[in-house]
């Protein structure tokens, strides 16, 4: 609960800035002030967001519909995961042609009516830009398939088998061999995730201008920018040796030897002559070497997905058993990598990850809303540009799934293919990790309402099964409840918007190695703010490291009014905030 109602100010003029009188372009700690620093980015999947037509398949006139509920959330920017025409392989990460909307989803003209709805709320639409690889049924692919002479042949990675088998011992990302064998010319196709998701040949500048010609396309129609699917897997070695024994294949992939003249390269030809924020998903990047990619003067992409994040909560398919400790370590490792010169992303949850509440916190019914509220308190105060995702607002969880039938994730039926069907792991077992890691969890329907199917559908089948807990958690129960997850994250992000200590001040964990207590300050110049939050269900009488001293109490997400001490008396999952 904001404990002072500061005016609602603009996005561009911060009260700790205000003193000159035009808007300063640098704040006290060097950083170069940008929209998307400033913004809250939601991201839509939309496949399961809303469906308007009755299909049971979520679609962009649904997306329309909710821009309301958006708005009044307070988020600035939609991410659009991918929309474009597809088969569906892989859930639209597979394009068969990257100027056509997915029929599923509607038309061009759907699309214009939804960019102009988002635009009139004075909101961003940025749009997922899937370029390490297509659809095999892209007419490019179809191409180049076609014999070894075809113009669109090297479009792709072709290589004759070696010793009866694949080129190399590549692995995919989705079980099996990242080599596909294709009778028509006798030669492997390399795929580094489904056998229908080919890798384009990014070394050759046909590829790279046909990509960059698609980008202008959209840019051109106003999308104020892109989120860049596995876009550090785009540059390979063409020799292609074989991975050593230990090397892991995800770090192979993404150290391949020209990304950072291809990203340079975009930057130049496309990015440069837009107002646009990119975010690349960087799958093996350290936060370390997070700054070769986002650092401003290198000019390449503006923030990273890291997955420093997913990695303390999983361990690919397996969950992981984390500790405050290692988790705080993460923001502390991304402060200390990342100077004034560069930003970054925060986001604990998205559509290939398990759900906020049941990964981070505790979905129990005791602890559910808490927990939710104390996630929410960590992606919005802490330095980056927060990315909160469809229905974790509402506190939604993991899928109670039992069998392999109820999963439709590619990923996911593959593994059971390698893994379950070659009996290398029991179908307990690996129902017990889905019920835990599946993407799935994060992708079954929006929860609108307590009426069938969470009115995410009139239909009788949604495309994947709703969760069976929709008749307590959904957007109309938690809009009519004022202490809700969803008035809690509006709340804050109302706060965050007006409060730049939380966007651009300095980081320090003042407690790194508290088992149970997250606890640390943001500073801008004259602004101070402490942010304590209790990461168990246990209630802690706490001494603030050192001499610090809480001074009032300006935010919460509990009952105390506590302030002006040096010994705070914390419930079980709460969040406070203080200004110092
Ligand atoms: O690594 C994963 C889980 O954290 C994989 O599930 C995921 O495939 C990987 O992060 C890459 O993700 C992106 O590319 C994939 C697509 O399936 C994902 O949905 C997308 O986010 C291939 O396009
Ligand atoms: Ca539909």
């Amino acid at each position: 609960m904001p404990r002072r109602r500061l005016a609602p100010i603009l996005l561009l003029v911060i009260p700790s800035l205000a003193q000159t009188s035009h808007t300063i372009s640098v704040t006290d700690n060097g950083y170069r002030r940008t929209w998307w620093k400033e913004a809250v980015v939601y991201q839509v999947y939309p496949r399961s967001f809303k469906d308007s037509n009755g299909d049971g398949i979520g679609d962009i006139p649904g997306i329309t519909s909710k821009l309301e509920y958006l708005r009044s959330l307070g988020v600035n920017v939609i991410w659009l995961g991918p929309h474009y025409d597809s088969p569906n392989a892989d859930m639209g990460y597979d394009i068969r042609d990257y100027r056509k909307v997915m029929t599923e989803f509607g038309t061009m003209a759907d699309f214009d009516v939804l960019l102009a709805g988002i635009k009139q709320r004075h909101m961003k639409l940025i749009i997922d830009l899937v370029v390490n690889h297509t659809s095999d049924e892209h007419r490019w692919f179809v191409e180049s398939r076609k014999s070894k002479a075809n113009p669109y042949r090297d479009y792709y990675f072709w290589r004759p088998g070696k010793n009866g088998g694949p080129p190399n011992n590549f692995p995919s990302f989705f079980s099996g061999s990242a080599w596909q064998l294709d009778p028509t010319t006798n030669e492997y196709y390399l795929h580094l995730f489904a056998v229908k998701q080919p890798d384009l040949n990014w070394d050759n500048p046909k590829v790279r201008q046909d990509v960059y010609g698609l980008m202008k396309f959209w840019l051109d129609k106003g999308v104020d920018g892109f989120r860049m699917d596995v876009i550090t897997l785009i540059s390979k070695n063409p020799a292609f040796p074989d991975l050593k024994p230990g090397q892991n294949f995800v770090d192979v992939y993404a150290s391949g030897p020209h990304l950072h003249e291809y990203l340079q390269e975009m930057n130049r030809d496309v990015l440069s002559h837009y107002d646009v924020m990119t975010v690349g998903e960087a799958l093996g990047i350290s936060l370390k070497q997070t700054p070769l990619i986002v650092d401003e003067r290198r000019k390449e992409l503006n923030m990273i997905f890291n997955f420093a994040i997913v990695n303390v909560m999983r361990q690919g398919r397996h969950i992981r058993h984390w500790t405050l400790p290692e988790l705080k370590a993460v923001y502390s490792e991304q402060a200390a990598a990342l100077d004034a010169h560069s930003w970054n992303t925060i986001f604990l949850s998205n559509h290939d990850n398990p759900r906020l509440v049941s990964t981070f916190g505790n979905d129990s019914a005791r602890w559910r809303e808490p927990s939710a509220k104390v996630l929410a308190t960590l992606l919005l105060t802490q330095r980056g540009t927060p990315f909160i995702y469809q229905g974790d607002e509402l506190g939604m969880t993991n899928f109670p799934f039992k069998t392999i039938a109820e999963i439709e994730d590619i990923e996911a039926k593959n593994a059971w293919k390698a893994d379950v069907e070659t009996r290398k792991e029991t179908a307990d077992a690996f129902m017990d990790d889905m019920r835990h890691t599946s993407r799935d969890n994060s992708r079954t329907p929006m929860q609108w309402d307590a009426t069938e199917n969470a009115g995410f559908t009139t239909s009788r089948s949604p495309w994947l099964a709703v969760n069976p807990n929709y008749k307590s958690i959904n957007a109309t129960a938690e809009l009519a409840d004022p202490n809700s997850v969803y008035h809690y994250f509006q709340r804050l992000i109302a706060f965050r918007s007006r409060t730049p200590a939380l966007i651009y001040g300095d980081y320090k964990d003042l407690n790194p190695g508290d088992p149970k207590v997250f606890v640390y300050t943001r500073v801008l110049g004259p602004e101070r703010y402490l942010v304590v939050m209790t990461f168990s269900a246990d209630a802690v009488t706490y001494k603030l490291p050192g001499h610090v001293r809480a001074g009032e109490l300006v935010f919460t997400s509990g009952a105390s009014h506590e302030g002006h001490t040096g010994t705070l008396h914390l419930s079980g999952w709460e969040a406070r905030i203080y200004r110092l």
